[in-house]
């Protein structure tokens, strides 16, 4: 049986099972988890390199020293405030230094981040808090003409445990908002106390891509975090020299550890924040800060590669591009090297853990038609058929892992342990990949009911139970289909005795506080839906239809 790898009150064993302690032993001994607790890394580099530069966003800096002093202060802030270790605080902040800063604080307290996307609503958010039971709610006072604080007081009305507030920038007409300038004080108060976390503990909750309705929640623990992203960092030979650039949202585990951020700063390099994804922005930041190393979406790739075209930008420091989250079309890859100057590394990455990358040793024909391999020794790959049988290398077949970042159960979801995990602790990740004799794996489709929109996932029941509410529909199906540039497009099958419209719809689903990149981006009425042989919604004959 697994054994129990916390007791604190933010990962209390109940919450989700851990690695069986045959495994923990295992992971300690090779050195993949070592005792690393993710707060202490700004410490640990600001003692080795006070004065090199850790972070940029805009016109403000940090240096390591800097960065250390306001996190440590933040945590005493937090403390004051009444804070405590273990307790979930939702964070949800577009790509501004404050995320980072706030996402150590929390850990220097001992306090669990949860990671909410920018784009998230009501429904997102709600479900959030009603699940971690989250003790505080951390919001911009406006992003993408959205006014955050409205939400939070929205869900702070109707969730009893989530009582604090704090808002980077404006609080607005919320005189009990916190405003996070204030959580600094005077800047001479106390540290919070040392963190009593173990590094086994729950670290922080990130929000899975969701296959069955509801979204569900990754515990991932310093142990395992820390390895994800040092692993990472030493096959994209970060070091203290490199400036890697965050264009893709920092709560993205992708930007965040793989080896995004946490890589960057446990080799001592600099972070940049891109407030936004547009490649202008990009490339101004790249020639600006000397950025090496980055990483975006496969939706992004021909914009890079038209307005490189376009203005002809110096990219001469720029040594790695880092694509994923989506599949990157093969001919598209071939062009990255050649026009940009820099090389490819694809990802093949999830919340849930396992991290593929191509290495910079590959040969340019895996680089750009492989999604990349394990990146540790550790991770124990099954490709298996639909009897469940594995297939031999070649074939396509379902990918399951196992290892030392990989979850072994979702966070306060004992029920979808049966579906999601095989008995002896493997992770279906629902994706049909093809694997190499080399070890490299081509992501060729997936089985789960999922639409990949350009790296945003959307899990097709989750919209479909919405659409159910609404008084016209009577059926509904979401299904992917193909589309140029985004690779996927969410279509909308309705039965329905009205006529709604992708606007109507949309407006339907907004005012059910679902996140706006859900809605459907077609809607297609039928007189009835087509069913397989036992009878549930034939989703192959839809796409079909299209
Ligand atoms: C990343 O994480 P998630 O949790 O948003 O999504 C995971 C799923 C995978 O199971 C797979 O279906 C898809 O996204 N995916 C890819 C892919 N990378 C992710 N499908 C095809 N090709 C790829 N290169 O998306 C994520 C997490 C960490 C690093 C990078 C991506």
């Amino acid at each position: 049986m697994d054994a129990p790898p916390s007791r604190e009150p933010g990962g209390a064993p109940a919450d989700w099972p851990g690695w069986p302690a045959e495994d923990v032993q295992r992971y300690r001994a090779a050195g993949y988890w070592r005792d690393e607790l993710l707060g202490d890394i700004p410490a640990h580099q600001a003692a080795e390199r006070p004065h090199a530069p850790a972070l940029v966003d805009g016109e403000r800096r940090w240096t390591y020293a800097e960065l250390d002093r306001d996190i440590q202060a933040l945590s005493g802030g937090l403390h004051r405030l009444g804070f405590r270790p273990g307790d979930r605080v939702i964070l949800q902040l577009p790509n501004k230094a404050e995320f980072v800063l706030l996402w150590f604080a929390l850990h220097r307290l001992g306090a669990v981040p949860v990671h909410a996307m920018p784009g998230h609503r009501r429904s997102e958010i709600g479900h959030l808090a009603r699940l971690t039971e989250a003790a505080g709610y951390v919001v911009p006072d406006r992003h993408a003409r959205f006014d955050h604080r409205e939400l939070a007081a929205e869900i702070r009305e109707n969730h009893r445990t989530l009582q604090r507030v704090i808002v980077v920038g404006d609080p607005g007409g919320h005189p009990d908002f916190i405003p996070f300038d204030t959580l600094y004080g005077d800047g001479t108060g106390p540290a919070a106390p040392p963190s009593p976390r173990d590094p086994g503990d729950l670290a922080l909750l990130l929000l899975s891509g969701g296959t069955t309705g509801t979204p569900k929640l990754i515990p991932r623990t310093h142990h395992d975090y820390a390895y994800n992203a040092r692993t990472a960092a030493g096959i994209c030979r970060l070091g203290p020299d490199t400036v890697y650039l965050a264009v893709l949202p920092l709560a993205f585990n992708f930007t965040l550890a793989c080896p995004g951020i946490l890589g960057t700063l446990m080799s001592g390099g600099t972070v940049v924040i891109a407030p936004n994804p547009d490649p202008l922005t990009a490339f101004g930041l790249i020639e600006r800060e000397g950025v090496t190393h980055t990483a975006v979406n496969p939706p992004l790739v021909p914009y890079w590669l038209s307005e490189h075209r376009a203005h002809r930008p110096d990219l001469a420091t720029l040594q790695l591009l880092q694509v994923g989250a989506a599949r990157l079309p093969d001919d598209l890859a071939r062009r990255i090297g050649p026009e940009l100057g820099c090389r490819l590394q694809q990802v093949f990455g999830m919340a849930e853990g396992l991290l593929n990358l191509t290495s910079p040793d590959d040969p340019e024909e895996i680089v750009c038609t492989t999604q990349g391999r394990p990146i540790s020794p550790a991770d124990e790959i099954r490709v298996t058929g639909p009897d469940g049988r594995p297939v031999p290398d070649g074939h396509t077949g379902e990918l399951l892992t196992r290892g030392p970042y990989t979850l072994r159960g979702y966070y306060r979801s004992p029920g979808h342990a049966a579906t999601h995990f095989t008995d002896d602790g493997f992770y279906r990740t629902g994706d049909l990949v093809r694997r190499l004799p080399t070890g490299h794996l081509k992501v060729v489709g997936r089985v789960k009911d999922q639409i990949n929109r350009g790296g945003e996932k959307i899990d097709a029941t989750e919209v479909e139970d919405h659409l159910l509410a609404h008084p016209g529909v009577l059926q509904a199906a979401v299904v992917a289909v193909p589309d140029p540039a985004l690779g996927e497009r969410s279509v909308a099958f309705l039965v329905s005795d009205g006529a709604p419209t992708v606007r109507g719809i949309a407006a339907f689903l907004r005012d059910r506080g679902l996140a706006a990149y859900k809605a459907p981006d077609r809607v297609r009425l039928i007189d009835r839906m087509p069913l397989t042989a036992v009878g549930k919604i034939d989703k192959n004959a839809l796409r079909a239809l299209v």
